[in-house]
């Protein structure tokens, strides 16, 4: 870039940043909403101002620490992500209705990304990496930070500002990572990495946008370790007297273990990229093939890469195992049980990441052991699925739609888990390692399961935050367009890796004599179907969403009628005691509405 040109950026910059810091000095008292229990500490005389009320408007979001508007900016946020890793994957499944790469080729001609085969890539990579750090981290974090404090009896986190700078180090992450789709007319080429960026590919490609997308993922790294901080400093400090770690509630307990994991595992995320950056840029040979070891970046990026798959999925069983005894009208079945495997899956999952690296040649022993742990790890997985359905056995089920997604995790993580279980056995997974199988495999648990969990968070927790009840009907078609479309779709894919379809390609041929190529692209013609099918259940899931939080009818204090069984939890407790607050200030109270699931009859 030229010196002027960099000039001008930087007296721009300036101007920008004068311009933010004059606004939000014109905020009047923009202390005075902040919560002062264990906020900062030490501003004694802040107490005098300490008022719950908030300015209005864009500077309420922009300015905000309280916990529960947190959680929503992250809710929001994992959302919009949602829906761009979404559009992503339906044009890829598109591409794949057809052997060659006819759909793509002119899209990328018109974007100037080069071949279909390169925006292929891109898709691919912006796709995993979206899903992964700015839909599946987030959207967990919408729900621990407005439910966490209510749960624990706490005022707010421990740290209400650090919170917030987590969430604001995410969007200049998002527009990071993403920037090579925004850049790409000016000739900076988007990221096509796939989102393991393996070595020696990730040094050797020259697009700038992988660099701007390592350097968004960094800083989506520290948010998320900023976040386990807070979280693991509220649990232990801020919890109120009532709670002790014997009747911690079952999410808590799952969102500390997943702190936990975080802690450990992000920081080495950290340095991976910054190495790969190095090497990339300044001639470093870290992972290079000459001097330094891919081998050593696969090591590396899975000892991060596997605990992050559980820093997904355990705080999901948390709110599957808090949300599904509700509606099975008893307590959790073994809660004891249930955190003690939480913790155990918590401590193996850091001992089972050269399974993804059985077909690299490393050590047979090596690899024996690592096979032997990942088997091992199906235990406490299985402890978790057999105390759900037995939660269930002969309980008073209510098919509300906050259960359906529940009993449709459970249903779709017993099929990932087992195929799991196979890949972990060396000879399986070498013949099927890099297929659709391993697609398939971890789609039927990231999707099938932590957003099918999500959904049901959500949908349960909807009466609290929006402080109104959803459409249920249109509630309905979402649940059955996901759980068809996602068994649909990701069976094709287990079929497809059986047949041998290798996975991140754009095209595909195959010999005749070996493989039909008709069942090939039949299979594939099906994995889209489902897909759309999912498009579909998703627009009517948004659309049901804006439109009943601004005009659904008002939920009342005890949507699920939970009275009546004994199982209030604390958030609806809360909910109770702010509804009749805001009922004394002059509120009205109207008829309040539920999902209307009724016992069946044969229970
Ligand atoms: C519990 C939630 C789980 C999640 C979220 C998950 C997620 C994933 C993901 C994302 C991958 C693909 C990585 C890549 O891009 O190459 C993967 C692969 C794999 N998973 Fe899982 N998995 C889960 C459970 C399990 C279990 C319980 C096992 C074994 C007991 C297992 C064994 C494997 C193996 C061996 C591979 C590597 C396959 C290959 O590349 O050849 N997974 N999993
Ligand atoms: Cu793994």
């Amino acid at each position: 870039m030229e010196v002027s040109a960099q000039l001008a950026l930087t007296v721009l910059m300036g101007v920008f940043l004068a311009a933010v810091a004059v606004m939000l000095a014109r905020v009047e008292d923009w202390r005075s909403y902040t919560p002062l229990a264990g906020g900062g500490g030490g501003y004694g005389e802040e107490s005098a101002y300490a008022t719950e009320e908030k300015p209005a408007g864009l500077i309420r979001w922009l300015t905000t620490v309280d916990h529960k508007d947190i959680g929503m900016m992250y809710g929001a946020y994992g959302v919009i992500a949602f829906v761009w890793g979404g559009l992503a994957v339906i044009l890829m499944r598109t591409e794949l209705l057809t052997p060659a790469a006819d759909v793509l080729g002119p899209l990328a001609e018109a974007m100037g990304v080069g071949e279909g085969e390169n925006l292929y890539n891109a898709l691919l990579t912006t796709h995993g990496i979206t899903m992964l750090f700015l839909f599946g981290t987030p959207i967990i974090a919408a729900f621990s930070n407005y439910l966490i404090p209510l749960l624990i009896g706490a005022d707010d986190m421990a740290f209400p500002r650090i919170n917030a700078i987590a969430f604001w180090l995410l969007p200049p992450g998002a527009l990071l990572i993403w920037a090579g789709f925004f850049l790409a007319p000016f000739g900076v080429d988007p990221s096509q990495l796939s989102w393991t960026m393996y070595t020696p590919l990730s040094i050797e490609q020259p697009e700038a946008g992988a660099d701007l997308m390592l350097l968004g993922l960094h800083l989506t790294g520290v948010s998320a370790t900023m976040g386990a901080i807070n979280f693991i400093a509220t649990i232990f400090t801020e919890a109120g007297e009532d709670v002790n770690w014997a009747n911690l509630d079952i999410f808590s307990w799952t969102i500390l273990t997943q702190s936990g994991l975080i802690l450990f595992s992000f920081p080495l995320l950290g340095s991976v990229l910054i190495m790969l950056l190095l090497d990339r840029n300044f001639a470093t040979t870290f992972f290079t093939v000459q001097g330094g070891s891919p081998i050593l970046y696969q090591h590396l990026f899975w000892f991060f890469g596997h605990p992050e798959v559980y820093i997904l999925v355990l705080p999901p069983m948390g709110i599957v195992s808090y949300v599904l005894p509700r509606f099975a009208g008893r307590k959790l079945f073994g809660f004891k049980f249930v955190v003690y495997s939480t913790l155990a899956i918590g401590v193996l999952s850091f001992g089972v990441w050269a399974h993804h690296m059985f077909s690299t040649g490393i050590d047979p022993r090596i690899r024996a052991s690592f096979m032997a742990v990942s088997l091992a790890i199906a235990i406490p997985s299985a402890v978790k699925v057999f105390n759900w359905i037995t939660t269930m056995w002969n309980g008073r089920i209510r098919l509300t739609t906050p259960m359906l997604f529940c009993i449709g995790f459970v249903q779709n993580f017993i099929i990932g888990g087992v195929t799991g279980v196979f890949l972990a056995s060396i000879p399986v997974d070498l013949v099927l390692h890099d297929t659709y199988y391993v697609v398939g495999h971890f789609h039927y648990i990231v999707m099938g399961a932590i957003a099918f969990a999500g959904f049901a968070g959500l949908y349960y927790w909807f009466p609290i935050y929006a402080g109104k009840m959803y459409q249920r009907t249109l509630a309905k078609v979402h649940f059955w367009t996901w759980m068809i479309g996602t068994n649909i779709t990701f069976l094709a894919m287990l079929l497809l890796g059986y047949e041998g379809m290798p996975r991140r390609y754009a095209t595909y041929e195959f010999n005749d004599k070996l493989v039909s190529l008709d069942l090939i692209q039949l299979l594939h013609v099906a994995a889209t179907l489902g897909a759309f099918l999912m498009l579909f259940g998703g627009i009517v899931f948004l659309y049901n969403f804006v439109q009943s939080w601004y005009e659904g009818p008002d939920a009342g204090p005890d949507p699920w009628n939970l009275e009546e069984v004994g199982l209030e939890g604390r958030e609806f407790l809360w909910n109770d005691r702010r509804l009749q607050t805001t009922v004394a200030d002059g509120g009205e109270e109207t008829e309040a509405v539920t999902d209307g699931g009724r016992p069946t009859e044969d229970a």
